[in-house]
Formats: structure tokens, sequence, C-alpha cells
């Protein structure tokens, strides 16, 4: 072959390497290991888009690299595959969920492999296949048969659970106390329904009362659900971050979901009722300023509202229902009814009335608060709206006009007065706990985590529910597979589609003699990927999800990059998974990613998100078709620094094509005779490759792509003007050039006259002796501005470089008739006169 051509040595290199098992990752004792690994793709029916490739050009470039390093590399690559669109395609088609997922995964194999990523095939994994989710439904089981032990912070199993003397020792009433602890849980929630998807949506789902997907309307209603309890965990999510090598904004972004607050919690009686209602405030110093209370529209107290009142509450109530929360959070226009209630102010006896208002919410705190209008906004504006007192307890602002938060001295406080915010929290704190009206507590924004879905495509539960209560499956009756079924639409009523299949749902077990009505529902597609990173190690394991000693050797995942969507829900859920697995023994670490990165979006060529209905969709199929997939790979990671967002531009990649090209010519010859080899380089390209090897290691232990290939565009720039070149240069270019581009490295490695593949030859390491410049440039100044320069030696003393600086044509000019009253010299770099 004389001419670079992509479309040759590319397919073969990708046959060599599949073939030969290039790839295969094996634990080795006693070898440095590097677990690298890349958000798994949802194989949708539009195949891959550049945008894909960027993050797996990333990792692949750092996995070659140090597997070049002499570390064992474990590169894996899945589908995450359960989900709506295949589902929603055999409504309209009839084709099976699991034919439309086959289809789409062999292309987005192909398209991948088109690439030349150095994945370990072998270990590939697919969430919708049984094998997988018979382990996921494992997991499930080690959460459902789990409670949360406060005391010590973990979890145990629910066998240990202590159970209240007296409870009684039938299976059913033990059952329904272990309920209410389990990890995985039911209860009746309120819940987003959406009517035209046929399903309950997760908050996050949910944006603006509509569906994320399908814009469709959706309402509150209450739904018996499974529940996990991410909630127990709240404050080690929150902890453990800190060890993590994360970007800030993406830990900020957990920090604030987890939404840690420090407060208390204050008993309030409620007149005339023989019942207390209970408030979280995080200001408990400004208990004396509380005019009013509030109850959220779903508040139990309600109930108990008489009938003077009973109508307008009602009908308030209906109306808050077909609110979301967020839209009821950012209201300015505050709205609410009285509701007859009065409460007693524990600290004065003052008594205060309750109100029901859409600003507060069930779902966080108690559902109710006191009302400190001079204090808070939101008080503030709804106490102005309705003439309810004001009363300021904290110095220095003027509430009459807004609500005061910040500092001061407490007034109108009566014990308190005087003291500092900070000292005023404190005391009133200690007061109540002894008068036993209260006490501190933290409050955490997250919610537990819905985890059933009303769908057909998803992992069935391991579970049945009996005549005693809800039970888990043995492990050997693993997987629960799903029942093949002619009609995949929704039913319309909340009963999922597997309940159609009325044979499938009866379950009796012939041995244990157990029977009861299967679950229906399945779960989201985010169980799958919240621990697809730990079967990668074993994937083929029949008797467990993972081999203990392979855990321990893989685990962390080293350096961990997808997209900038997933930095909260799959996180989160994935770091919530490993913690329980961790409490219970199965893994050996509290977190699953101790490094991760987000790359940067791809926009199109116009500027804007790359979408379908935009018709700016780039194809890698087609690029590669032009281009090829090393020009492809040089090209996305060319385009700038990797987190950053960037356009694609389709002329860059003419670019990175001639470099390729040149690369090509120098050495295999431009007549494919192979490179022209002297005895020995030039100093100067000794040195360029010295430093070539220090600036393209640094950069890609850093993940600076873009800046490494620049460096070695100007390393075979070098290579192409010198006379002599050795054979140790073109070793080293190819060496360098190998985790960019490694189909012409491992085709231009045999010109070099090498046999074995490049992937496991070493990096090649620099001497920085030879990197030192002998010449650098010196600037001449004149008042601080550059008006020369010139190359010196490296060393040059100051005697000199003032006098050459002087002599300088530049400097004379701008010298003119001033007088030079200091100067000053730096060697290597400057001579600055400083003159009037
Ligand atoms: C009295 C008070 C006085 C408050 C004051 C604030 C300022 P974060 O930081 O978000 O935790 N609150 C409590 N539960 C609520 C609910 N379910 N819906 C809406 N608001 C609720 O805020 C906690 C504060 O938000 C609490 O402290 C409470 O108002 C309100 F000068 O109590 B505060």
């Amino acid at each position: 072959m004389t001419r670079y051509e992509p479309k040759e040595i590319e397919p073969k290199w990708q046959e060599f390497w599949l073939k030969n098992k290039t790839f295969k990752a094996e634990a080795k004792p006693g070898t440095p290991k590097f677990y690298c690994l890349d958000m798994f793709p949802y194989p949708s029916g539009a195949g891959l888009h550049v945008g894909h490739p960027e993050g797996y050009t990333a990792t692949d470039i750092v996995c070659r690299y140090k597997r070049m390093q002499g570390f064992n590399v474990l590169h894996p690559m899945g589908w995450d595959a359960f989900g709506l669109p295949a589902e929603q395609h055999a409504i309209q088609t009839g084709t099976h969920p699991r034919d439309t997922t086959r289809t789409n995964i062999n292309t987005f194999r192909r398209q991948i492999r088109a690439l030349g990523f150095s994945y370990d095939w072998d270990r590939e994994i697919d969430t919708t296949d049984p094998k997988y989710f018979r382990w996921t439904q494992w997991i499930f089981k080690q959460l459902f048969e789990s409670w949360y032990d406060s005391e010590l912070q973990r979890a145990r199993p629910i066998s240990e659970l202590p159970l209240p003397a007296g409870l009684g020792t039938d299976e059913k009433t033990i059952r329904s106390y272990q309920a209410k602890h389990r990890l995985a849980y039911l209860d009746e929630v309120p819940v987003w329904w959406c009517q035209a998807l046929g399903t309950v949506l997760a908050n996050e789902e949910v944006i603006d009362g509509k569906s994320e997907r399908g814009n469709h309307p959706c309402e509150r209603r209450p739904l018996r659900q499974w529940m996990l309890k991410i909630t127990a965990y709240a404050e080690r999510l929150l902890q453990d971050l800190d060890s993590l090598d994360w970007p800030d904004s993406l830990k900020a972004m957990q920090r604030n979901w987890i939404g840690k607050s420090s407060g208390a919690e204050v008993k309030f009686q409620v007149e005339d009722l023989n019942e207390s209602l209970e408030v979280f405030t995080t200001r408990p110093d400004t208990l004396f300023g509380a005019t009013y209370m509030v109850l959220a529209p779903e508040h139990p107290l309600l109930k108990k509202v008489g009938e003077t009142c009973k109508a307008s509450v009602t009908e308030y109530q209906s109306q808050a229902a077909s609110r979301s929360e967020l839209e009821r959070g950012i209201d300015k226009d505050k709205t609410g009814v009285f509701t007859g209630l009065f409460a007693v102010n524990p600290v004065n006896n003052v008594r205060i009335p309750i109100w029901t208002a859409d600003y507060v919410m069930m779902s966080y705190g108690t559902g109710a608060i006191m009302a400190v209008p001079a204090h808070d906004e939101r008080d503030w504006a709804f106490a102005t709206k309705f003439s309810i007192p004001i009363i300021e307890v904290i110095s220095g602002g003027s509430v009459t006009e807004s609500a005061h938060g910040g500092d001061g001295q407490l007034v109108n406080s009566g014990f308190l007065n005087g003291l500092t915010v900070d000292v005023a929290m404190e005391k009133m704190i200690a007061w109540l706990q002894e008068k036993h009206l209260g006490k501190a507590r933290i409050q955490y924004k997250i919610r537990d985590w819905l985890f059933s879905r009303q769908r057909y495509w998803g992992e069935p539960f391991p579970i049945v529910h009996g005549a005693e209560g809800s039970f888990s499956l043995e492990d050997s009756e693993l997987p629960v597979t799903l029942p093949e079924m002619n009609d995949y639409k929704p039913t319309g009523t909340f009963d999922p589609p597997l309940a159609k299949n009325k044979q499938w749902i009866q379950y009796k077990n012939a041995e244990t003699l157990k029977e009861g009505i299967r679950e229906c529902n399945t779960m989201p597609q985010w169980a799958g990927s919240s621990w697809y990173y730990l079967r990668y190690l074993d994937a083929d394991n029949n008797m467990a999800p993972w081999a203990k000693d392979l855990e321990r050797y893989w685990m962390p995942v080293d350096l961990y990059i997808g997209g900038a969507e997933h930095a909260v829900l799959h996180l989160l859920y994935a770091r919530f998974w490993h913690k329980v697995l961790y409490d219970l023994g199965h893994v050996s670490g509290k977190e699953p990613f101790q490094k991760l990165v987000n790359q940067g979006l791809i926009l199109g060529e116009d500027g804007e998100k790359m979408s379908k209905s935009r018709g700016n969709v780039v194809n890698p199929d087609d690029v590669i078709e032009l281009y090829g997939a090393d020009a492809m790979r040089l090209y996305e990671m060319f385009m700038g620094p990797l987190e950053r967002m960037k356009p694609w531009q389709m002329a860059g990649i003419e670019g990175q094509k001639r470099f390729l090209q040149r690369v090509w010519r120098l050495a295999a010859g431009e007549e494919g005779q192979g490179p022209s080899v002297a005895s020995q380089s030039h100093p100067d390209l000794v040195r360029v490759m010295h430093q070539s090897i220090k600036k393209v290691s640094e950069d890609i232990e850093n993940l600076r792509f873009n800046t490494a290939i620049s460096q070695l565009m100007v390393f075979s720039t070098e290579m192409d003007k010198a006379d002599s070149v050795s054979k140790e240069c073109y070793d080293v270019l190819v060496r360098l050039l190998a985790p960019f581009a490694p189909h012409i490295a491992e085709e231009l490695w045999r010109y070099l006259g090498h046999k074995e593949t490049i992937a496991y030859v070493q990096w090649p390491q620099y001497d920085s002796n030879l990197i030192q410049e002998t010449n650098v440039t010196v600037v001449f100044q004149v008042n601080g501005k550059v008006r020369g320069e010139k190359q010196v030696e490296v060393g040059t003393s100051k005697d000199i470089l003032e006098k050459l600086a002087r002599e300088d044509l530049g400097v004379q000019k701008h010298l003119g008739v001033l007088n030079i009253i200091k100067t000053i010299v730096v060697q290597n770099k400057l001579v600055n006169f400083v003159a009037k």
C-alpha cells in the first residue's frame, strides 16, 4: 500500500483486535489496575450520534495510554436497554420490544466497533437480558430483605430488626411490622399520574405538571408504589462526596439535591382539638414572631376543620392538587384560606390562626410551618396580602417594607432579647428541649425513590403478595422473566399491563406451597444502570452477581466519563445502591466512582443542540466513510477541552486527515517503501521528541487531549523538516499517536519493522536533560512595551543582554531622545528600559 487508506486499514485492525481478543482483561493480582468506564448508552432507534464517541474516545485514549504504561486496564461496554421507546414502538407496531431492542443494539455495536475502541467485548452486558436482570432482581431482594439501623448507621438483614414487645408472633403481624422498615417498601404516596402515557412518573420526569417525555399533562394521585429508602442514606451520600475526585459543580448539584437544613422541630397545641401540630423551622430563634401557621393543603389535620370553613378548605385543596410543587414554590402571588382553627404559640401562649396555603409542601419537614412574616419573604407576602400582624423579632430591618432575613439582635422576644441570632437559636432549642416542646432537627430535601412503573418493558419485581403479606422469591426462582404478551398497551387504569396476563400473575410454588399474586409493576430504567459497573467485573458469572475477589481487585472505577445530564439521579442512585451493598458485605468500598468527568455537549454546525427535528444531526457512519475513524477520533478530541460545549465543523476533520496523511508519508514513505532512517536525529529534533513525550503524557493524564494533539502536530512537522531522523524518532511518534489514532498506529508500527500489536508496547520515556532548550527568545521593552526580540543562548549574561537590547533598532527608535532612568534585565526572558 502506498497511500493512506483508512478504509482498508481500519476494518482490518478492528477485526484483528476482536479476533485476537487484544483487549481482554483479566484480574492480575499484584499488577496495578485501571478501571475506566463509559456511561453505557441507551440503544435508541436513531443509532449513534457524534456526541457518543466524544466521551468514548476520551476514555479510549486514557485506556490505551495506561496499557502502554503497564496498567491492567478494564474497559467495558454495554447497553442500558430497557425504556419507553421500545415499548411505545411495540404498542404501535406489535413488534416485541425485545426484537426492537436487539436490532438497535446490533446497530450500536456495529457503529461503536467502527470507531476502534479498545473494549473487552467478552464483558458486554445488556440490562434486558434475563442473565443480567436476574441480578438486578437479586439486588432488589437485598433492599427488600434489609432495614436501616440508624444507630449503627448501616443496613442490616430484616431478620435482625428488633420487634416491639407484645407485637404478636403470627407471620402476618410480623411481616406487616417489618414491611414499614424495609429499604424497599410499599407505600400509598401521592404520585404523578400521566393519563396519556398510562403510567406513574417520578418527580424528576415531570416538569411543570407535564411529562418530560411527550409533554402530556399529569396530576397528583395517591397510589401504592414501591419506594426505596434512599433518605436513610442522605447523610452518608453527602459526607462521602468529600472523598471523590468529581467536578465541584457536580458535587454542588448533589449536595443541593440532598438539601440538608439544620433547625428545630416545634410542637404547637391546637385549640379545641386534643392534638398538637409539629413544624420544622430553620429559625427557632424567631418563635416570638410567629403570628400564624400554615398547613400544606394535603395535611391530615385539615380533616378536622369545622363546618364553617370546610367548604372553602376543600375547594382550596382541589385547586392545589392540580399544581406542581415547583409552580407552588415559585409563585409570587400567595394564595390560601383560613381553616377556622387556632394554635397556641408555646413560648408566650399567644393564640395564632391556622391557615392552609400551597406554598407549604406536604413532602417537606412536617408539612406545616410557623409563619414569621417579619423575617421570611414568603410569609411577609402572605401576611401583607391577608392583613396578618407582622412582629419584628430581629432588629436591623424595616419590616413594614419587606422581610428582614439578615442578622441582628433579638427584640420583642422575652428571654432572648439582646442576643444575636446564633446564640438565640441555641438558647431556644435548649429551652424547647427542656420543656419537651421541641428539639433540634436535621431535615433533608431528598425524597425516597419512587421505584415502580406501570410498564411492560422493565424488570419484573421478584415479589409475590400472599395472604400473610408480601414476600420475595428464592434466589433459585430468579430471574422472574417477562411473560409473552400480544398487547402492550397500558390498561388505562392504575393496573400495569402485566396484570392483564391472568395466568402469569398467579404464583404457586409446588415445593414450598407458598402462593399469591405476582407484583405486576416493573422497575424503572434507573435500576439496570445503578449497578452495571459491578456486573462488568464478572459478566458471565451464573452463580453470583460478581465474585468477591474480582470486586476487590477492580473496584472502584478509576475514571468515569459521561454526560452532565446524569449529574444527579443516576449517580445518586448508583451511589445509594453501592452503599447498601457495602453495608451488606457484597462490595468492599463505600463509593463506586473515584474520578468522574463530564464531557461537553457537541452542538450542530449551526451551534444548536443536535436534534432530529432541527436536521443538524451528524451521523458517525457518514464521517467515517469520508474521513476514517482515526480522523474522526482526532477531530472530536481536537475541537476543544473535553468538558466544554463545542460546535461540530466538518471542515475541521479535513485538517486531521491531512495530519494523518503527513504522518503516513513520514513513517510509511512516499511510495510505501518505509521511512528514511538516519543513524541520528538532529539535536533540535531530539529535543522536540523529548518535549513531545513529556507534553503528550501529561496532557493525557489531565485529559487535555486537544493540546496533546497539537504537540503531535508540532513533532511531526519538525520531523518532516529535519534532514536526518533516527529510527527512535519514528518509533516515538507512532507510539505517542497510538492512543489517539490506533488504526494508523498499528499499521505504521509494522512499517517500522515491529511484529507485535502496539497496544502493549511500552510508552516512551523522556529524558529531562534533553528537554532544555539551548536557545531562548529574549524580549526587549521600553517602558514595559515590547519593541524587539532576539534568539540568544540559554544563560546569556545580563551585560550581553543589555548590550543586545541597546543595539536593537526597534528599541532605539522608541527610546529616541528619552533618558534611561532604570534598566531591568531578567535572564532568559527580557530587558526593559524605563525612560523619560
Ligand atoms: C420559621 C421561619 C422564620 C423560617 C424565618 C424561615 C425564616 P429550608 O432552608 O428550605 O430547609 N418550611 C418548613 N417546612 C416547609 C414546607 N413543608 N413547605 C414550605 N416551607 C417550609 O427552609 C426551611 C424553612 O422553610 C422553615 O423555617 C420554614 O420556615 C419553611 F425567618 O420557619 B421557617
